[in-house]
C-alpha cells in the first residue's frame, strides 16, 4: 500500500522532510511506498512553487481537508499549529509526524497525547537528533553499561541568530505563536536527547531549577515600519535532578556569538565518559575506565546504525540524514514493522520538564515537575 502523506508547512523543515521523502526510495529501498499528496499552507503562490520544489502532487489551504485525503500527516507547522491538526489527524485514524517542541504548552501537549492514545494511529514527535549514528552508537555503549552508574549529562545548544537588536521579529518571538524561545525550540532537543540517551538507567526528570532571559524587548517587523515585542526567552538554563540521583545541566541560547548550532551533550559514569557535538556530528569522543584520555570514534562503519544504506566506511554523513533515519522509521511504524520513539508520550515528557523550568523561574526556586 502506497501511504499518502500531507505536509503542513514547506519552509525549512518542509524541506529537511521532504528531501527525506525523496530519498528513502533511492537509499532505504525496504522503506514503506509514499506518495507524496498534499502540501497545505496559506500563502497559495509560494505554496504552489514550494510543491514542485519538494514533489507535491497537489496543495491545498484547509488542513481540514486535506486531512481527509491522506494516510499520514507531517505538522511542521508554527508551535501553535501543532495541537488542532494533530489532534483532528490523530482523530480521524491519520497518523502524524509533528514537529518539536510538541506543542506551545503544557495542556496542549497533554490533549495531543490523550489524542494518541485513544487512537490507533501513530502519533510521532521529530526530535530528529535521536537519529545521529553517533549517537545511537552512545546509547549502544550506555546501555551496554560501559560507561558505570550515570552521574551527570550536560546538553548546551547554542545559536546566534539572535544577537543583534535589529534582527527581525518573527512566530519564533511571541509567546501565544511558539509557547516559549530557546527553551522550547532548543532546549525540547538536549532535554529529550538526554533522555534517549541515559533515561532508562536515570529515570525521569524529578526537580528542576530554571532561569531564562530575554535580552531584546522588541524586534523590527521585516518590511515594515513596526516593532513587536519579544514575549520569549532568548537563552535558558537549568539544573535538573533525575530520580535516581543523576545529576542534569542545560543550557540554550539564540544570543551566543559566534555559535551557528553548536549542540553537544556529555555524559559522565562511574567508568567511563562520552561527548558528543553537532558540528562533528560523525565522531563520538569516548573514555573508558582505564583510558588516560578521550578517544574520538568515528562512526562511519557498515555496522554503525543506518551507515550501511549510504557509503562505504568514513564517507561522513550530515544534518540532512537524521531526517531521512527519523522518517524511515517513522513509516515502519506506520506501516506495523516496528515502534516509533520519540512518540506523542517520550515528547510530552519533555514538555513537562520545558514546563517546570518556566514555573521554576517564575517562582525563582526549585519546583517539581509535574505529571497529573
Ligand atoms: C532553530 O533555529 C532551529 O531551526 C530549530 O527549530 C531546529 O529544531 C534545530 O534543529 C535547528 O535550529
Amino acid at each position: 500500500m502506497t501511504l499518502r502523506i500531507g505536509m503542513l508547512g514547506y519552509r525549512f523543515m518542509g524541506k529537511a522532510h521532504g528531501n527525506a521523502l525523496a530519498r528513502l526510495p533511492m537509499f532505504f529501498p525496504d522503506a514503506p511506498e509514499t506518495e507524496r499528496a498534499v502540501l497545505v499552507g496559506r500563502d497559495e503562490e509560494a505554496l504552489s512553487a514550494a510543491a514542485d520544489r519538494l514533489g507535491f502532487a497537489a496543495t491545498a489551504t484547509d488542513w481540514e481537508e486535506a486531512i481527509e485525503e491522506v494516510d499520514v500527516l507531517y505538522n511542521l507547522g508554527p508551535n501553535y499549529l501543532h495541537p488542532e491538526p494533530s489532534i483532528a489527524a490523530l482523530d480521524a485514524g491519520v497518523h502524524v509526524l509533528c514537529e518539536k517542541p510538541l506543542a506551545p504548552t503544557l495542556e496542549g501537549a497533554e490533549a495531543m497525547t490523550e489524542a494518541a492514545r485513544r487512537s490507533d494511529a501513530v502519533a510521532g514527535c521529530a526530535f530528529n537528533y535521536r537519529y545521529v549514528p553517533a549517537i545511537r552508537h552512545a546509547r549502544r555503549l550506555i546501555d551496554d553499561g560501559d560507561l558505570g552508574e550515570i552521574r551527570h549529562v550536560r546538553g548546551r545548544y547554542l545559536q546566534d541568530w539572535l544577537v543583534a537588536p535589529d534582527a527581525p521579529w518573527s512566530w519564533r518571538n511571541d509567546e501565544e505563536l511558539a509557547g516559549s524561545g530557546a527553551l522550547g525550540d532548543l532546549g525540547a532537543h538536549s532535554l529529550d536527547l538526554a533522555r534517549f540517551l541515559v533515561g532508562d538507567r536515570v529515570g525521569e526528570v524529578e526537580r528542576v531549577s530554571g532561569h531564562l532571559r530575554t535580552f531584546v524587548e522588541e524586534r523590527p517587523v521585516e518590511g515594515e515600519d513596526e516593532s513587536r515585542p519579544v514575549t520569549v526567552d532568548d537563552a535558558y538554563s537549568a539544573q535538573v535532578a533525575y530520580e535516581a540521583g543523576a545529576m542534569g545541566t542545560f543550557e540554550a541560547t539564540r544570543a551566543g556569538t559566534g555559535h551557528k548550532n553548536d549542540h553537544t551533550i556529555e555524559v559522565e559514569g562511574t567508568d567511563g565518559a562520552l561527548r558528543f557535538s553537532l558540528e562533528r556530528l560523525n565522531e563520538l569522543e569516548v573514555l573508558r575506565e582505564d583510558d588516560r584520555g578521550f578517544e574520538t570514534v568515528l562512526v562511519t562503519d557498515a555496522d554503525d546504525p543506518y551507515v550501511e544504506h549510504w557509503w562505504p566506511p568514513g564517507h561522513v554523513l550530515g544534518w540532512e540524514h537524521t531526517f531521512v533515519h527519523e522518517n524511515y522509521e517513522f513509516l515502519r511504524a506506520v506501516a506495523g514493522e516496528t515502534e516509533f520513539h520519540a512518540n506523542f508520550e517520550d515528547a510530552l515528557e519533555v514538555q513537562r520538564v520545558l514546563d517546570a523550568v518556566e514555573r521554576s523561574d517564575e517562582a525563582a526556586e526549585w519546583v517539581d515537575v509535574e505529571r497529573s
